[in-house]
Protein backbone atom coordinates (compact mmCIF):
# COMPACT_ATOMS: atom_id res chain seq x y z
CA UNK A 1 0.00 0.00 0.00
CA UNK A 2 1.48 3.43 -0.74
CA UNK A 3 0.82 6.20 1.61
CA UNK A 4 1.86 9.95 0.99
CA UNK A 5 1.37 10.91 4.22
CA UNK A 6 0.96 9.41 7.81
CA UNK A 7 -1.83 7.14 9.06
CA UNK A 8 -2.97 6.94 11.95
CA UNK A 9 -3.67 3.43 13.60
CA UNK A 10 -5.93 3.23 16.81
CA UNK A 11 -5.25 0.18 18.85
CA UNK A 12 -7.82 -0.30 21.92
CA UNK A 13 -6.38 -1.00 25.32
CA UNK A 14 -8.69 -3.29 27.28
CA UNK A 15 -10.14 -6.33 29.29
CA UNK A 16 -6.38 -8.00 28.45
CA UNK A 17 -6.06 -7.09 25.04
CA UNK A 18 -4.72 -4.83 22.75
CA UNK A 19 -6.90 -4.99 19.84
CA UNK A 20 -5.87 -5.16 17.27
CA UNK A 21 -3.18 -7.33 18.53
CA UNK A 22 -1.28 -6.90 16.03
CA UNK A 23 -0.50 -4.26 13.23
CA UNK A 24 1.37 -3.82 10.40
CA UNK A 25 1.93 0.29 9.90
CA UNK A 26 4.82 2.41 7.32
CA UNK A 27 7.18 4.90 8.82
CA UNK A 28 5.81 7.68 9.85
CA UNK A 29 2.45 6.44 10.93
CA UNK A 30 1.10 6.77 14.24
CA UNK A 31 0.05 4.53 16.31
CA UNK A 32 -2.41 5.47 18.57
CA UNK A 33 -3.40 3.45 22.23
CA UNK A 34 -6.93 4.31 23.19
CA UNK A 35 -8.26 3.07 26.72
CA UNK A 36 -11.51 1.06 26.71
CA UNK A 37 -11.69 -0.13 30.30
CA UNK A 38 -8.95 -1.19 33.27
CA UNK A 39 -5.63 -0.31 34.63
CA UNK A 40 -3.12 -0.89 31.67
CA UNK A 41 0.04 0.04 30.19
CA UNK A 42 1.52 0.52 26.81
CA UNK A 43 5.20 -0.93 27.30
CA UNK A 44 7.69 -1.77 25.01
CA UNK A 45 9.47 -4.49 25.21
CA UNK A 46 11.75 -5.27 22.10
CA UNK A 47 12.34 -2.42 19.15
CA UNK A 48 14.60 -2.33 16.54
CA UNK A 49 18.13 -0.68 16.82
CA UNK A 50 17.56 3.42 16.61
CA UNK A 51 14.15 3.29 17.46
CA UNK A 52 13.06 5.06 20.88
CA UNK A 53 11.08 3.04 23.50
CA UNK A 54 8.30 3.55 25.24
CA UNK A 55 6.46 3.29 28.23
CA UNK A 56 2.96 5.30 29.27
CA UNK A 57 -0.22 4.42 31.58
CA UNK A 58 -3.56 3.72 29.56
CA UNK A 59 -6.08 4.06 32.32
CA UNK A 60 -9.32 6.69 33.10
CA UNK A 61 -6.75 9.62 33.49
CA UNK A 62 -4.52 8.87 30.88
CA UNK A 63 -6.62 7.36 28.05
CA UNK A 64 -4.31 7.39 25.26
CA UNK A 65 -1.29 7.34 23.93
CA UNK A 66 0.42 8.29 20.17
CA UNK A 67 3.93 6.80 19.31
CA UNK A 68 5.55 7.54 15.61
CA UNK A 69 7.77 4.52 14.70
CA UNK A 70 10.46 5.91 11.89
CA UNK A 71 12.48 2.82 11.93
CA UNK A 72 11.94 -0.50 9.77
CA UNK A 73 11.40 -3.62 12.00
CA UNK A 74 9.59 -5.55 14.81
CA UNK A 75 8.22 -3.83 17.73
CA UNK A 76 6.56 -5.73 20.72
CA UNK A 77 5.23 -4.00 23.90
CA UNK A 78 2.73 -5.08 26.22
CA UNK A 79 0.78 -4.40 29.52
CA UNK A 80 3.27 -4.25 32.41
CA UNK A 81 0.00 -5.39 34.57
CA UNK A 82 -1.19 -8.03 32.44
CA UNK A 83 1.47 -9.55 30.28
CA UNK A 84 1.66 -12.96 31.94
CA UNK A 85 -2.27 -13.29 30.95
CA UNK A 86 -1.13 -12.94 27.44
CA UNK A 87 -1.61 -8.83 27.23
CA UNK A 88 1.06 -8.42 24.41
CA UNK A 89 1.39 -6.55 21.22
CA UNK A 90 3.13 -6.50 17.95
CA UNK A 91 3.84 -3.66 15.43
CA UNK A 92 5.66 -4.48 12.02
CA UNK A 93 6.95 -1.14 10.51
CA UNK A 94 7.53 -1.82 6.48
CA UNK A 95 8.52 0.76 3.58
CA UNK A 96 5.88 1.88 1.94
CA UNK A 97 6.50 2.00 -1.82
CA UNK A 98 6.53 5.59 -2.17
CA UNK A 99 8.94 5.99 1.30
CA UNK A 100 11.85 3.58 0.57
CA UNK A 101 13.47 4.01 4.07
CA UNK A 102 13.77 6.70 6.80
CA UNK A 103 17.20 6.60 6.84
CA UNK A 104 17.51 8.26 3.68
CA UNK A 105 15.97 11.45 4.84
CA UNK A 106 15.24 14.70 3.45
CA UNK A 107 17.10 16.53 6.56
CA UNK A 108 15.42 19.29 6.46
CA UNK A 109 15.81 22.77 8.13
CA UNK A 110 12.77 23.93 10.36
CA UNK A 111 12.87 27.12 12.18
CA UNK A 112 11.63 29.04 14.46
CA UNK A 113 11.11 26.37 17.04
CA UNK A 114 9.29 26.72 19.24
CA UNK A 115 7.28 28.40 16.79
CA UNK A 116 4.66 31.17 16.88
CA UNK A 117 2.86 32.16 13.89
CA UNK A 118 5.30 31.11 11.02
CA UNK A 119 7.60 28.20 10.42
CA UNK A 120 9.83 27.97 7.89
CA UNK A 121 10.82 24.57 6.43
CA UNK A 122 14.37 24.79 4.48
CA UNK A 123 14.68 21.60 2.14
CA UNK A 124 17.47 20.36 0.20
CA UNK A 125 15.92 19.74 -2.78
CA UNK A 126 13.96 22.40 -4.05
CA UNK A 127 12.79 20.43 -7.72
CA UNK A 128 10.39 17.69 -5.70
CA UNK A 129 6.79 18.89 -4.35
CA UNK A 130 7.27 18.00 -0.93
CA UNK A 131 4.30 17.23 1.76
CA UNK A 132 4.16 18.99 4.88
CA UNK A 133 1.43 16.52 7.28
CA UNK A 134 1.35 18.01 10.82
CA UNK A 135 0.06 15.78 13.67
CA UNK A 136 -0.68 16.86 17.13
CA UNK A 137 0.65 14.10 20.24
CA UNK A 138 -2.55 11.71 19.63
CA UNK A 139 -1.97 11.47 16.45
CA UNK A 140 -4.68 13.84 14.89
CA UNK A 141 -3.68 15.77 11.48
CA UNK A 142 -4.08 19.26 12.10
CA UNK A 143 -2.13 19.94 8.93
CA UNK A 144 -1.42 18.71 5.38
CA UNK A 145 0.36 20.91 2.85
CA UNK A 146 1.82 20.47 -0.25
CA UNK A 147 4.41 22.85 -1.72
CA UNK A 148 6.28 22.77 -5.37
CA UNK A 149 9.02 24.32 -6.42
CA UNK A 150 10.35 25.89 -3.09
CA UNK A 151 13.36 25.88 -1.06
CA UNK A 152 12.06 27.66 1.97
CA UNK A 153 8.58 26.62 2.24
CA UNK A 154 6.90 29.00 4.77
CA UNK A 155 4.11 27.22 7.07
CA UNK A 156 1.05 29.34 8.92
CA UNK A 157 0.52 28.30 12.11
CA UNK A 158 -3.06 30.43 13.11
CA UNK A 159 -4.85 28.36 14.49
CA UNK A 160 -3.07 26.07 16.12
CA UNK A 161 -3.11 25.85 20.08
CA UNK A 162 -0.01 25.88 22.39
CA UNK A 163 1.88 22.36 22.43
CA UNK A 164 3.98 19.67 20.80
CA UNK A 165 3.31 18.68 17.17
CA UNK A 166 5.37 16.59 15.17
CA UNK A 167 6.26 17.64 11.46
CA UNK A 168 6.50 15.29 9.06
CA UNK A 169 7.86 15.79 5.66
CA UNK A 170 7.89 13.58 2.67
CA UNK A 171 9.57 14.42 -0.82
CA UNK A 172 9.99 11.89 -3.31
CA UNK A 173 11.12 8.90 -1.56
CA UNK A 174 12.41 10.32 1.27
CA UNK A 175 10.89 11.44 4.58
CA UNK A 176 11.73 13.05 7.78
CA UNK A 177 10.18 14.08 10.96
CA UNK A 178 11.03 16.40 13.34
CA UNK A 179 8.77 17.77 16.63
CA UNK A 180 7.73 21.47 16.60
CA UNK A 181 6.69 23.48 19.89
CA UNK A 182 3.99 25.99 19.16
CA UNK A 183 3.43 28.73 21.72
CA UNK A 184 0.30 31.27 21.26
CU1 LIG B 1 -3.48 -4.49 31.13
Amino acid sequence: MATSFATTHTISVGGMSFTPATLTVHPGDVINWVWADGTHTTTSTSVPTGAATWNSNINSSTTSFSYTPTVIGTYKYQCSFHAAMGMVGTITVVSAANVSTVNNTIGFNMYPNPAKSVLHLQLPDNKLPVTITMTDLRGVIVLHKVYSNVADAEVNLDGLNSGLYIVNAVQGNRVCQQQLSVFR
